[in-house]
């Protein structure tokens, strides 16, 4: 229904929805052009893997998963952990390995953890957080409560057995996880297709009797849509969801590749659909976004990364008196 029918106050509760998934997109994507920046000048060290062009994915999920559901990602998750809430500075300090970081800076770009929003990681191996998805959606399953896990994975860890292991025990006890799978077709230097007999990814989960569908990753609306109805349908009992999610990672895979494995013409052929700049012109072709309230997206999500670098440079190391914290010992 185009907008010129819709009640004004249904019009005004849009214009803010889509700001703010805008608002988020904008503040992922700088706070990575900032991260980059920083660790090349030695200030984030480890691993450092960018979701530059696949913002969508994350910001439209999130849209539609409730507070009390769980969230399960990758080592590629500043996205996700931004997008559930995790305050920017606490997710810049986790990466500058200081104390104010969301994992005391124990975990480093790929292990965020926020158990106050149900943020159970950040896992470096991959498709590692799937049985983890498996066992949290288990707990809620014999403990009577009705939410969801959603576990964000890539295309990559369909190779391993523990996606299937996985996928196969959540259809066979119908456990309430929603399986996410960022497929931005290629595992490092892998494309999807010299390793995959199937590229249909999501009709690997049908094999196992889970309903499953593909969704254009580069549309934050359709994310969230598409997220909105599985999660109800794993909500109701019906047993697990599969969403593959079809989208592009911009920049390499991890700070030292040089990418040899795709050509410049592909990645530039993506970028024409970058989820920002097509959304924002999407709302201002339908009238909901004007050049001035581009301008102060932009500026507060600037500001927002501007806060964070600056909490994180204030923030402390461990002190070496907790070395052993957290650690255990037996004796
Ligand atoms: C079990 C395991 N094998 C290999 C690796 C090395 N490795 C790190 S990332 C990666 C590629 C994964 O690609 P994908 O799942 O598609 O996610 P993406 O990086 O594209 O987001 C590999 C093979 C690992 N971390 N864990």
């Amino acid at each position: 229904m185009s907008i010129a029918h819709r009640p004004p106050h249904e019009i005004a509760l849009e214009r803010e929805h889509a700001h703010e998934l805008l608002r988020q997109m904008l503040v992922i994507r700088h706070f990575e052009e900032k991260a980059a920046e920083l660790y090349a000048a030695g200030k984030i060290r480890g691993f450092l893997h960018l979701y530059i062009g696949e913002e969508a994915v994350a910001v439209g999920a999130m849209a539609a998963l409730a507070p009390e559901d769980a969230i399960v990602a990758t080592y590629r998750e500043h996205g996700q952990a931004l997008a559930r809430g995790i305050p920017a500075a606490a997710v810049m300090a986790e990466m500058y390995g200081k104390a104010n970081g969301c994992s005391r800076g124990r975990g480093g770009s790929m292990h965020m953890f926020d158990a106050t929003r149900r943020f159970y990681g950040g896992y470096a191996i991959v498709a590692g957080g799937l049985p983890v998805a498996v066992g949290l959606a288990l707990a809620d399953r014999m403990q009577g409560r009705h939410r969801v896990t959603a576990c964000f994975f890539g295309e990559g860890a369909v190779a391993e057995g523990e996606f299937h292991e996985s996928v196969n025990l959540a259809a066979l006890w119908r456990l309430p996880v929603l399986f996410l799978c960022e497929n931005n077709l290629y595992a490092m230097g892998t494309a999807l297709a010299r390793s995959e007999s199937e590229t249909d990814i999501h009709l690997k989960a049908q094999n196992y009797r889970v309903q499953s569908e593909w969704v254009d990753g580069m549309d934050v609306l359709a994310v969230e849509a598409a997220v909105a109805r599985a999660a109800a349908s794993v909500r109701r009992g019906d047993g697990p969801y599969f969403l593959e999610l079809r989208t592009f990672r911009f920049r390499a895979h991890s700070m030292a590749d040089p990418e040899l494995y795709r050509t410049r013409e592909e990645v530039a052929e993506w970028k024409k659909r970058d989820p920002i700049p097509t959304f924002a012109a999407r709302l201002a072709a339908d009238g909901m976004l004007t050049g001035a309230e581009l301008q102060a997206l932009e500026a507060e999500a600037w500001r927002e990364v501007d806060w964070a670098v600056d909490e994180a440079e204030r923030g402390e190391w461990e002190p070496v008196e907790d070395l052993e914290r957290d650690v255990y010992t037996p004796r």
